[in-house]
Order: C-alpha cells, then structure tokens, then sequence
C-alpha cells in the first residue's frame, strides 16, 4: 500500500468503491485522513459506514475511479456538483505520483497492446532485479502497489480514462502504443480521445511512440516541433517465442525503448525481456491438436487487434463476435484472405456476416462451444482455430477473461486436446 502521511488529517473523498477506489480508501484509512467516500451501489458504502450526503465543498481531495463517466457522455450529478464547487476529481495515480516523489514511473498507453507492453517491461526489470511494481489499468490499483525506495520504477499501464482525471501527468518515460477508435463514447469523439491519450506526454516524458496510424504519427510530428526528442517504435522489434505476431514485435520494440529510456543498455534489456510468456488471452496457444493450433486471443476485442491475430497465421478457422464497437471490418480487410472460415458468434454474428460477404466464407453458430465444435470440425493439419472476437464480451460473457476461459476450456475438452 502507498503511504499518504501528506493526507493526515486531511478531508478526502473517494467516488466509487471498485477495485481503485477500496485500495484508495484503504490508504486515506491508514493515513489517518477523514475519509468520505460514495457509490451508486449504496450497499457498497454500508461497508464504510453509514451512508453520506455528498458534499464536496470541504474536500481537498476527491479520487474518482475511471469507469464513472465526469464528463462523457454525461457527467455523473457527482461530478458536476464538485465541479461546481471547484473540487477537480483526479485518479488514484496522480497520489501515488505525488507520494513516490523519489521514483521513477513509466506509463504505457495506446489502444492495443498495453497489457503486453507493461507486463514485458515489469517480467524484465524483475529479471534484472531492479526495485519496481507494476500496476494501474492492469493489475494492482495505483495506491495498492508497495512503495518503493528511492530510484525504484512503477510501470503503470494507463487508459484513456485515467489520463483524463490527471491533472498534471509527469511521468518519466511515456509509451503511445496506437490509436485506433475505441471507448469513444466516454471522450465525446476520436479527437477528445486522441487528445486524452496524448496528455502522457505532458511535462517532461521520454516519448515513446508508435508512428502507425495517423493520429499517433501527427502528434510525433507536433512534439518533435515542440523539440522533444521522440523514439519511433517501429515493427523491427525483437521477435520473442512467447510473442508471436508482427503487432507484437511492435510491441517488443516499444517495451525495449522504454527500457533503454529508463537508462538500461540495449543487450541487458534484450536479454532480461527474453523468456517472457505473453499474458493470457493475447495470442495464447491453449492447444494443439491433430496438427491444428488453438489461439485464444479474447482480448481482441476490436477489429485493429483482431486484425493483427489474423495477420499472425496464414490459414485461419476465425471465431468471431460479439458485443461489437463498430460492424466495421475494414481494419481486417488485407486479412480476409487468410480466412478458410468464419464461425461467428453473439449479438454482431449477422453484421459480421454482411460485413464478410462476397470475402469470406462464414456461417452463424450463435455461441463459443457451437462455433468451436464446427471450426474443430473442418480444421485441417496447419490450420489455427483462432478465437479474435473483434467484439466486447459482454454480450455472452461477464469479462473477455471468461470468454477465453471457455474457450481453452472447451479446446482441453475436444479429443486429444490437452495444452
Ligand atoms: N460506479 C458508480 N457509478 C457509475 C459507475 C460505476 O458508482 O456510474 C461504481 C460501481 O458501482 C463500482 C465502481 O464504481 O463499485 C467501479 O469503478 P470502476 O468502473 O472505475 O472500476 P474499478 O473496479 O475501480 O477498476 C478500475 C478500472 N476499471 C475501469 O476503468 C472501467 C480497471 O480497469 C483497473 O484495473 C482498476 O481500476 C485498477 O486501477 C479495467 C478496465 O476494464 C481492467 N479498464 C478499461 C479497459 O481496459 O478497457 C478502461
Ligand atoms: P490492451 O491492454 O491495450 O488491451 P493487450 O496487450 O491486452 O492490450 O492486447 C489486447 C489485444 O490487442 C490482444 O488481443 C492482442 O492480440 C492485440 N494487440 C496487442 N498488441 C497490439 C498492438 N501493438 N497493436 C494492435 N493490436 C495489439
């Protein structure tokens, strides 16, 4: 946990009691501050105590949890009333920026590949046995990491919803993966959204960027003019066993840079970044059968990642759908050859399906264990059976973590299927 001595006795406030607003009030608790804390779901607060009005008036510091909206598409009647009273709601990161004035802290966004990117950077500080912890989007919310010694690195991935609620972000070393159109809704446009992920290079980062799409490659142009020295990530990164794909050499170069950005020589980070496994879900072999491989990808769940999966092999049975951001396959469109057969599935199988036509075969099976046991059916030697839904989960499933679990599930169940 991160100690906040500086909020002793302080009024503080924390707007949702998920997974970042209970380790955020856990440290406010145990730094003695007064601590005020809201949710909707008022049986959560009961846990706290009993119930308060919320009044932000007196606070000096309110931490709100990235999933509620404060301004897109609507503001919560919370946020707009501390922002009436001039109360700005921030998120957890910036106190444990605050709080660790003595480390270093990198911050990995980008649509895609943020997970991998953050998790490749902690698996080889860990391997070169440098003080860290690693945290934000992915993992242990911020002020429920250790805290660190002076010189230790925090490796947070960061989303677009935390960067908003950052007043002043100031990290050491920032990663900008991509941008491709995502969570939209939440920003109020792709420009708004552009905009946010860009604030990880305010004050004064080691830009890290990756030039492949055209709002990263305009915002690498206008730091440059600003005199900022930025690295290009480009798709000549190390290619790792655990990480197979052409979108994870990128990743691979990104995570290499920010290691290089932190001070460590390039032949010692390759060397500590070796032996990573990938995380689950990306790109995860669950299976080999018969000459068949079976990749569980159910974190790509829009068309760019999904995109890259199929990118990955040269003959694919495509197991797709789901809750759909966009019926938009073009993302995919230079990959519609590499599909022997789409076996679609969930609430976006039928525009899926137009979406295909006249490019691929496909047919609509409805759910996972359908659509596997057809694509098990008609794989043949050297094929993959490829679950990159370029859909949400939410449709069928409570996480894209249970979706990828039926599906090694289901993988483990057919003949002969174990890993
Ligand atoms: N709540 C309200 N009113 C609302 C909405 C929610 O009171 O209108 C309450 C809910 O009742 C709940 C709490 O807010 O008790 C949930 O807060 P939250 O949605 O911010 O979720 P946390 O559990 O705090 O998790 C958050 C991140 N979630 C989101 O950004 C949606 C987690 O990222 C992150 O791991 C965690 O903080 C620790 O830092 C998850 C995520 O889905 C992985 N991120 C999105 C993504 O990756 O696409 C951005
Ligand atoms: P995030 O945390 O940004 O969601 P992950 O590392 O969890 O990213 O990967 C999410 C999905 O995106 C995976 O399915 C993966 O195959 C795909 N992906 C990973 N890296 C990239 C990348 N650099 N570009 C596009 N897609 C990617």
């Amino acid at each position: 946990m991160i100690p906040l001595p500086a909020y002793r006795g302080a009024e503080v406030g924390v707007m949702g009691l998920g997974r970042s607003g209970r380790a955020a009030a856990a440290a406010f608790a145990a730094a003695g501050a007064h601590l005020h804390v809201w949710d909707d779901r008022k049986d959560l607060c009961r846990e706290f105590g009993e119930a308060q009005p919320f009044d932000p008036s007196g606070l000096d510091r309110l931490v709100w949890s990235p999933g509620i909206p404060h301004l897109h598409p609507r503001p919560h009647p919370l946020a707009v009333r501390a922002d009436a009273a001039s109360v700005r709601p921030v998120a957890d990161i910036s106190l444990l920026v605050e709080a660790m004035p003595g480390c270093r802290f990198v911050g990995v966004t980008g649509t895609n590949g943020k997970s991998t990117v953050t998790a490749l950077m902690g698996h080889a500080l860990g391997r070169l046995r440098l003080p860290h912890a690693v945290g934000g989007n992915l993992g242990p919310a911020a002020l429920g990491l250790p805290a660190l010694g002076p010189g230790g690195v925090y490796v947070l991935e960061l989303s677009s919803y935390q960067l908003a609620l950052l007043p002043r972000p100031a990290f050491d070393v920032a990663v900008l993966l991509n941008i491709a159109a995502d969570h939209l809704d939440r920003h109020g446009g792709m420009h708004r959204y552009a905009a946010d992920k860009a604030r990880i290079f305010e004050n004064r980062a080691a830009a890290i960027v990756g030039e492949s799409d055209p709002w990263c490659r305009r915002l690498a142009r206008r730091l440059r003019a600003e005199g900022r020295i930025v690295t290009a990530i480009g798709d000549d990164g190390p290619s790792l066993p655990g990480l197979p794909g052409p979108h994870n050499r990128r990743n691979a170069a990104a995570a290499l840079a920010g290691l290089e950005a932190l001070g460590i020589g390039r032949r010692g980070a390759l060397n500590a970044m070796s032996g990573f496994q990938g995380l689950p879900h990306r790109m995860e072999t669950v299976g080999e059968i018969g000459g068949v491989r079976y990749v569980n990808d159910s974190k790509a769940t829009n068309p760019e990642s999904a995109a890259f999966a199929l990118a990955s092999f040269e003959r694919v049975r495509w197991i797709a759908g789901g809750q759909a951001k966009t019926d938009d396959l073009d993302a995919l469109r230079p990959w519609f050859g590499r599909i022997a057969k789409a076996y679609l599935i969930g609430a976006s199988q039928v525009p899926f399906a137009q979406a295909l036509s006249g490019h691929a075969a496909c047919e609509c099976l409805g759910d996972l264990d359908a659509a596997l046991a057809a694509a098990h059916r008609d794989a043949r030697p050297g094929e993959v059976v490829l679950l990159a839904p370029a859909a949400a989960s939410f449709d069928q499933w409570d996480s894209f973590e249970a979706r990828g679990d039926a599906f090694r599930k289901g993988v483990r169940g057919l003949s002969g299927g174990a890993a």
